[in-house]
């Protein structure tokens, strides 16, 4: 055997077994195995445990304050969109003088921080008066949707039922406790 033929005897030998390691590592049992495991994960994923909500409806989980009912991140007004009427000459409750209470409202769900539970908040809008100008307007949304989602949505002006529609301001008043 010439010294050529040595070399060609070994390039035999080396590409034969490069040969033999590539079908091994990518052959067609490897390629199932892998395709397999890929078709269990795609179907288990999807029902694999995770928050669905989004951050969407439900109850009320943002920082709020219990102790300053004059300002718009006190915990009752959580989904309240207007202006405060403590601070336009009514209460937290009550109506400002010479504006009346609307005859429909928004419910919202508020957590109080103090106790942890979730309350039910009625937000009335006062109506038949200028809209008041001497409160910071408040526009938190929480359970909101978009307004095509009716009766989901809060920026609407729940004075549309009363004889006066101007708005004035709204009021936040406990309803229940949400079960
Ligand atoms: N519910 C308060 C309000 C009034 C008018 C327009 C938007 C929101």
């Amino acid at each position: 055997m010439t010294v050529f033929d040595k070399i060609i005897d070994w390039m035999d030998r080396a590409t034969e077994a490069g040969a033999r390691s590539v079908a091994h590592k990518s052959g067609r049992r490897s390629f199932l195995a892998k395709a397999g495991l890929g078709l269990v994960g795609a179907t288990v994923l999807p029902v694999l445990p995770f928050d669905r909500t989004f951050g969407g409806a439900g109850m009320a989980h943002a920082a709020t304050q219990t102790s300053d009912e004059f300002a718009c991140d006190y915990w009752r007004y959580c989904a309240l969109d207007g202006n405060l009427c403590n601070s336009c000459g009514g209460t937290l409750t009550q109506c400002p003088p010479g504006s009346e209470v609307s005859k429909v409202s928004w419910v919202g769900t508020c957590r109080n921080p103090d106790d942890g539970k979730d309350y039910l908040v009625s937000y009335n809008d006062c109506c038949g008066r200028a809209e008041c100008d001497n409160s910071p307007f408040c526009n938190s949304n929480e359970g909101e949707r978009p307004g095509y989602r009716m009766g989901l949505h809060n920026d609407i002006n729940w004075c549309m039922a009363n004889a006066s529609q101007g708005y004035h301001c709204t009021v936040a008043a406990l309803v229940g406790i949400a079960e």
